[in-house]
């Protein structure tokens, strides 16, 4: 049986089976996808106002979504094989999986949009904890249903946001919009332009005609992540904090460059200053990717990959030994264009843009490299960029 079979028919058995035991459904169940993201350059940039460059893959979650009548929230994990059951007056965190629902439902009734109690089964085709954003991809899930269901007429764009607040406010991690964004918008075949300041956001298609993206799943993840994501969202804003005493009008590290850097901080703050050059270069290298991307010009695009590994790796501290591995093997293959970690970092996987008649060696080479540099396994997928959140049936 398929998954979204047996996603279906767990939600049968659990919620519609024995109907008399059961509160009165209000409507038929919905079926959605919400799928992970990659992101082609421009790391750790959201939170600072800059761009990122990042598309929906397909790797998703699947949510059966079903309107109870009365105010219960009935959950199943199907591949964690977990349940949680609450209500409505109770959203309190659990500090489990069913905080990324339930911090939906929460910021949902704070903005005021009146939802009932539902059912929900979920299960999903993403590695958790590989940095594609599994946890995004829930909560949009969750949102879009949430958004169906009750009839809410919620605007994506603010379905994303609402998204990011539940991550941010009620799981308590500090992410930045990227990974929701990307997953509510994205376009098949498309990378989406998003600047993260305005949300303004334009697709660009992605004409890479002979290369697949590949990602090598590193199979690591570091317990620092949180606390290191946010003692740089830290940094930066230290770095703000100092430059905004010379220059007032300063709002994030998209307004600053680097002669600003070099003339106030080098020398006094090196550890700030290594941070802020990073975002400040890194913002760049995604301007100059997109340029290099409206001529075809992969060659160039694969060299600005590689800087962005290096500046993550030395400058923002947040690769780890076993991404520097992946990275470093992939850049002695002759098919390989581009290669850098992808996502928060310390673990998780790299993005790789690969001819496609090279894609067989560089399968065989990395995995015996990697598993003989490491003792490790790494999982490679050849991604396919597809549509955003949508209502499957
Ligand atoms: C994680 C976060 F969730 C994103 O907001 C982004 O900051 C990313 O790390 C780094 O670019 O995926």
């Amino acid at each position: 049986m398929n998954l979204l079979s047996q996603l279906t028919s767990s939600f049968q058995k659990a919620f519609e089976a024995n109907p008399a035991a059961l509160p009165r459904q209000t409507g038929s169940p919905i079926l959605i996808c919400s799928p992970g993201r990659v992101n082609l350059i421009g790391e750790h940039t959201d939170y600072n106002e800059g761009f990122v460059l990042p598309a929906a893959i397909d790797k998703a979650i699947y949510l059966v979504v079903g309107p109870r009548s009365d105010n219960e929230l009935h959950f199943i994990a199907h591949d964690l094989n977990k349940t949680y059951q609450g209500s409505l007056t109770d959203l309190i965190p659990t500090h489990t999986w069913a905080d990324y629902l339930l911090g939906v439902v929460s910021q949902f009734q704070l903005a005021g949009h009146k939802v009932g109690g539902f059912n929900c089964v979920f299960g999903g085709t993403i590695p958790m904890g590989s940095g594609l954003s599994s946890s995004a991809a829930l909560e949009n899930g969750v949102g879009f249903a949430l958004n169906e269901l009750f009839s809410l007429g919620i605007e994506r764009v603010a379905m994303v946001k609402l998204s990011q607040r539940a991550e941010n406010e009620f799981v308590g991690a500090k992410v930045g919009i990227m990974d929701m964004f990307a997953s509510m918008m994205g376009k098949a075949d498309h990378v989406i332009k998003l600047d993260c300041r305005s949300l303004d956001y334009t697709y660009a298609p992605l004409r890479m005609d002979g290369i697949s993206i590949v990602l090598c799943d590193s199979r690591v993840k570091h317990s620092l992540v949180t606390s290191e994501y946010n003692t740089r969202r830290a940094q930066c804003e230290s770095g703000v904090r100092f430059l905004q005493t010379f220059y007032p009008e300063i709002k994030s590290l998209r307004d600053v460059t680097m002669p600003m850097l070099d003339q106030h901080l080098r020398d006094t703050e090196p550890l700030i200053y290594r941070r802020c050059a990073y975002v400040v270069q890194e913002n760049q290298r995604l301007l100059d990717g997109v340029s290099a991307l409206e001529v075809d010009d992969i060659i160039t695009f694969g060299q600005l990959m590689y800087g962005s590994h290096e500046g993550l790796s030395h400058w923002y501290e947040v690769s780890c030994p076993e991404l520097d591995i992946l990275v470093e093997i992939a850049r002695q293959q002759p098919g390989v264009l581009g290669a850098r970690m992808m996502g928060g970092g310390f673990g998780g996987c790299t993005i790789n843009l690969v001819r496609e008649e090279a894609l067989g060696d560089f399968e065989n080479l990395i995995t015996k490299q990697y598993k003989a540099r490491t003792g490790k396994d790494t999982y490679l997928h050849i991604c396919k960029i597809q549509d955003g959140t949508h209502l499957i049936s």
